[in-house]
């Protein structure tokens, strides 16, 4: 499915609507009528699949209603149905669709609204970000606590007052903790992107309680909630925030920190996600 036919880029389209549509083509799909736990792999944790169960099904996200194959190095752009040890299934979602991509923010939680309508009542969200606490080496996964949403946008339209308190779930990051009780947590801050922030917009978000800068989960995570399903948020530290290290950030770098750390934090989502 090109840009140009997708149901979603209509304003008079029902986004709850083709969530549905797709979460049915996904069942005849992969022959999974319904799904326990969502998963959306950034950058970095891609490994994580292969490591939680048998993939049973792998779609070409193009062939979903709503999505478009992700264009970023790094993202791949299919779904994944996934037998977990439990007997549970889970749908890795590998096409995640950006804010800075400019398609509107309805593209940008689609795939969270169709995990919800396969019926996963779990969403775990996870993403490459930059850190701002020093000691956060490149390679260090943490869990977040909260997030500080920049970008200006809101997945919810009209008066759709949703509360967003424990938004990323106490109950959740407690049972990541004990998993790997060394994780460490912090305040997500989103921006829009795609350009890396400047030092000086780092230190706002310091400022205002962020300890983590990225570009991904924030719009993602309020979708989540609003379609009832309960949360759990993981970055990878890449790299360290601009200004924080005094090194410029590159995309390469991002990217080979992300494969460095693949296997370590893929064997940790594989067991969060069994104790789920
Ligand atoms: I990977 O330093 C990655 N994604 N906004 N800032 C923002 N997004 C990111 C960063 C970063 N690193």
């Amino acid at each position: 499915m090109d840009a140009a036919s997708n149901p979603l880029d209509d304003p008079a389209a029902d986004p709850f609507e083709v969530a549905r549509d797709a979460a049915a083509r996904i069942a005849e799909l992969t022959g999974v009528d319904r799904h326990d736990v969502a998963l959306t792999l950034g950058s970095g944790w891609g490994a994580a699949a292969d490591l939680i169960g048998e993939t049973t099904a792998t779609v070409p996200a193009g062939e979903v209603p709503g999505f478009s194959a992700s264009g970023v190095a790094g993202h791949s752009g299919t779904l994944r149905s996934i037998l977990l040890p439990s007997g549970a299934r889970a749908l890795v979602i590998g096409a995640r669709t950006h804010f800075y991509e400019g398609h509107g923010v309805r593209r940008v939680v689609h795939s969270v609204r169709t995990a919800a309508a396969t019926g996963a009542r779990v969403m775990v969200l996870t993403n490459g970000a930059g850190g701002i606490k020093e000691h956060w080496t490149p390679g260090t996964p943490v869990l977040i606590s909260d997030h500080i949403n920049l970008t200006a946008a809101s997945p919810l339209e009209g008066a759709t007052f949703i509360d967003l308190t424990d938004l990323y779930s106490r109950r959740l990051r407690e049972l990541a903790r004990g998993i790997d009780p060394a994780l460490d947590e912090g305040v997500y801050v989103q921006f829009r992107g795609p350009h890396y922030e400047t030092p000086a917009e780092v230190q706002m978000a310091k400022a205002i309680g962020g300890h983590i800068v990225g570009m991904s989960t924030a719009l993602e995570a309020i979708a989540a909630r609003q379609a009832g399903m309960e949360i759990l948020g993981f970055s990878l530290i890449t790299n360290l925030a601009a200004g924080i290290s005094p090194d410029p950030l590159s995309h390469a770098e991002v990217l080979a920190a992300g494969k460095a750390a693949e296997p370590v934090i893929g064997a940790l989502l594989a067991k969060v996600v069994a104790a789920l």
